[in-house]
C-alpha cells in the first residue's frame, strides 16, 4: 500500500544516492531523529559515500549537522567515519563522533534541547540549507505523518531551503494520531502563553507541514530505528531507585505532592530505567509523564496501568520494546503523545505542570553543583540534552549516579565539579547507591555535610570531609562556600596523573 498519496510529492521519489547529490559541501543539514528514533536511514549512508569519494579525489566536503538529539551509527556514525561533519548541534552520543569532537576535529555546540529550535529562528545558527526528515507517510493533501520522534522536525522543515523526505515503511502506519505538532510559537515580542495545562492536552495538529515547492527528493526506506538494548537493573541502579522511591513516598506523606505524584520526566539510560522499574512494582498508580523519551520502562508502566499517559518527543526503545509497542499500538493510542522538543521540554510548561525531573550525572560536588557532560573537565561525554530544561524548571529534581566510576577508582562526589551544567542554585536532590541528599533549603556548608555523609562512597568520605574542614579553617573571612582552590582543582588532576583515567 502506498505511503505517498500526495499527487505532487509522489512525483519526487528518488534514490538515496541521487538525493545525496543535492547536498553541497559546506551545507548546514537538519536531520530528523532523537535518541535513535525517527532519524533518516538511507540518505546518511549515501551522503557518506559521496563524501568519501570527494575526499579520495582531494576535495574538501564536510557539512554542519543539526538534529533533534542523538541519532545512530548509520547516521551520525556513518558521517563521522568519513570525516564528513564540521559542526554538530545540539546533542550527540555517537562514540565515533565523540572522538572527533574530543580530538578537536568537529566543533560541537552542546545546547539545551528546548533552545535549539528557537535559536534557529532567532538566527543564532545561520541559514539551514537542507532538511532531511523521516516520516511515516505523506497524505493526499501533502501533510506528513511523523515517525517515532518529532524533535526539531517542524523547525527544520519550516526553515530549510530544500527538503528531502524519507518515508520509512518499517514505521507502523498506525502512528498517525500519536503526534501533536504546535504551530503557535512566535518570536519575541509577539509570544503568547502556551495553553497547555495538563500533560495530555492537545494544542496542535497530528501532522507536520511542508511547503511542496521546497521538497527536492522523496526516498522510500524500510529500516528499523536504532533500538538499543537495556540491561536489567544491577544492584547499584536498584539501590539508587529505592532511595528515589522512598523519598517520593516521604514527599507524599508530608503533603508536598499528591499520591499520584506530579508528571515525571526520566532521563535515558539504565539508572533511569531502574527507577521506572521500581515505580512499576510500587503502590503508586495513576501517574502521568511529561518527558522527552519513552523508553521500555515507560511502556511497562503504561502496560501495568501505573502510568496513565505519557507526553514526550520521542521513543527510545529496545528491539523488544519496539516489537511490543508495535504489537499493541492501538492500545497506546490516546495514552502517548509525541510533540516537538521545543514543547516537550518547554520551561514554561515544565514549571506550570510541576514536573519531577530525574536525570543521570557524571559528578556532583559537595555544594551541589552537577556536571552532566564532561569527563575530567575537558572531554565531552554526550551533552546537556534536556536535563537543564527539566531540572531548572522542575518542581523537584533528582540527579542520579553510582557513587564511583571506573571500578571504584574515581569518586562521583568531588570537592569542586570539573565542569558545571547544573548549578547549586538549581539542584534539589543528589542520589547514589549509598543514599540521598535532599539539598532544598540548605546553606552551602549544610549541603556539603549532607552530600558527603549520604552520597559519597565510604572510601572517599574521609578525604572529602577532611577537605571541607580544612577549607572552612583556611579562610575565616570567606566561609560561605569554603574552598581550597589549588587542592580542589588537583582532585581530578590526581586521577589523570595516576592513570585512573
Ligand atoms: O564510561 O562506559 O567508558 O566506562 O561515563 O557513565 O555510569 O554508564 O552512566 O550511561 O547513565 O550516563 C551523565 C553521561 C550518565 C548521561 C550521563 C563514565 C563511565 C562511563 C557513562 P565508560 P554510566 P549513564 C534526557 C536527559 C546528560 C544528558 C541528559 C548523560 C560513562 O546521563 O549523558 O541527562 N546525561 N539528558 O565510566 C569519569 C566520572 C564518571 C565517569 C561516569 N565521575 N569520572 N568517568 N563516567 N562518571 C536524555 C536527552 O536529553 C536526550
Amino acid at each position: 500500500m502506498s505511503r505517498i498519496t500526495c499527487p505532487v510529492l509522489s512525483t519526487m521519489t528518488s534514490t538515496a544516492a541521487a538525493a545525496a547529490e543535492l547536498i553541497r559541501p559546506g551545507d548546514n543539514v537538519g536531520f530528523s531523529g532523537f535518541t535513535g528514533a525517527g532519524y533518516p536511514k538511507a540518505l546518511p549512508a549515501a551522503l557518506a559515500d559521496r563524501i568519501r569519494a570527494a575526499h579520495d579525489a582531494g576535495e574538501d566536503f564536510r557539512i554542519g549537522l543539526w538534529t533533534g538529539a542523538s541519532t545512530a551509527p548509520d547516521a551520525d556514525g556513518a558521517l563521522a567515519e568519513v570525516d564528513g561533519i564540521s559542526t554538530r548541534l545540539p546533542y550527540s552520543s555517537d562514540p565515533t563522533l565523540r572522538s572527533l569532537i574530543n580530538s578537536g576535529e568537529v566543533d560541537y555546540i552542546d545546547e539545551h534541547l528546548s533552545h535549539s529550535a528557537q535559536h534557529m529562528w532567532f538566527g543564532f545558527y545561520g541559514p539551514l540549507d537542507v532538511a532531511v526528515v523521516e516520516v511515516t507517510a505523506i497524505l493526499p493533501n501533502g501533510v506528513l505523518v511523523p515517525s517515532t520522534s518529532v524533535g526539531n522536525n517542524k523547525t527544520w522543515l519550516d526553515q530549510a531551503d530544500r527538503v528531502i523526505l524519507e518515508v520509512n515503511h518499517w514505521q507502523p502506519r498506525e502512528l498517525e494520531g500519536f503526534h501533536d505538532v504546535y504551530y503557535g510559537t512566535a518570536l519575541p515580542p509577539h509570544r503568547r502563553p502556551i495553553l497547555l495545562t495538563s500533560p495530555m492536552e492537545r494544542i496542535g495538529e497530528p501532522y507536520l507541514r511542508v511547503d511542496p515547492d521546497k521538497v527536492v527528493a522523496v526516498i522510500e526506506t524500510d529500516r528499523p530505528d536504532r533500538n538499543s538494548p537495556f540491561s536489567p537493573p544491577d544492584a547499584t541502579s536498584a539501590a539508587i531507585a529505592h532511595h528515589v522511591l522512598d523519598f517520593l513516598r516521604h514527599e507524599v506523606r508530608v503533603g508536598r505532592m499528591p499520591s499520584t505524584l506530579l508528571p515525571i520526566q526520566s532521563g535515558v539510560g539504565n539508572v533511569a530505567n531502574a527507577v521506572l522499574a521500581d515505580l512499576d512494582g510500587s503502590e503508586f498508580t495513576g501517574l502521568t509523564a511529561f518527558t522527552e523519551v519513552i523508553q521500555d520502562g515507560m511502556l511497562d508502566l503504561l502496560d501495568s496501568g501505573t502510568l496513565v499517559s505519557a507526553s514526550a518527543t520521542s521513543f527510545g526503545l529496545s528491539d523488544l520494546g519496539a516489537a511490543r509497542f508495535m504489537a499493541n499500538i492501538d492500545a497506546y493510542k490516546g495514552r502517548i503523545i509525541l510533540r516537538s522538543e521545543e514543547i516537550s521540554n518547554h520551561p514554561e510548561l515544565v514549571r506550570r505542570l510541576g514536573v519531577i525531573a530525574m536525570n543521570g550525572m557524571i559528578e556532583a560536588d559537595i555544594y551541589g553543583n552537577v556536571n552532566s557532560t564532561h569527563i575530567m573537565g575537558s572531554a565531552i561525554m554526550n551533552g546537556i540534552g534536556g536535563s537543564g530544561d527539566f531540572a531548572r524548571n522542575a518542581f523537584l529534581n533528582f540527579f542520579l549516579s553510582p557513587s564511583t566510576a571506573k571500578d571504584g577508582a574515581i569518586s562521583a562526589i568531588v570537592p569542586m565539579v570539573s565542569h558545571v551544567d547544573h548549578t547549586e542554585h538549581d539542584v534539589h536532590v543528589v542520589v547514589t547507591e549509598h543514599g540521598l541528599a535532599d539539598l532544598r533549603g540548605l546553606s552551602p556548608r549544610a549541603r556539603a555535610r549532607r552530600v558527603i555523609a549520604q552520597c559519597a562512597d565510604p572510601r572517599f568520605r574521609d578525604a572529602l570531609l577532611d577537605y571541607a574542614e580544612r577549607a572552612w579553617a583556611a579562610h575565616p573571612t570567606a566561609r560561605h562556600t569554603p574552598h581550597l582552590l589549588g587542592e580542589a582543582l588537583s582532585w581530578h588532576q590526581r586521577y589523570l596523573d595516576t592513570g585512573a583515567m
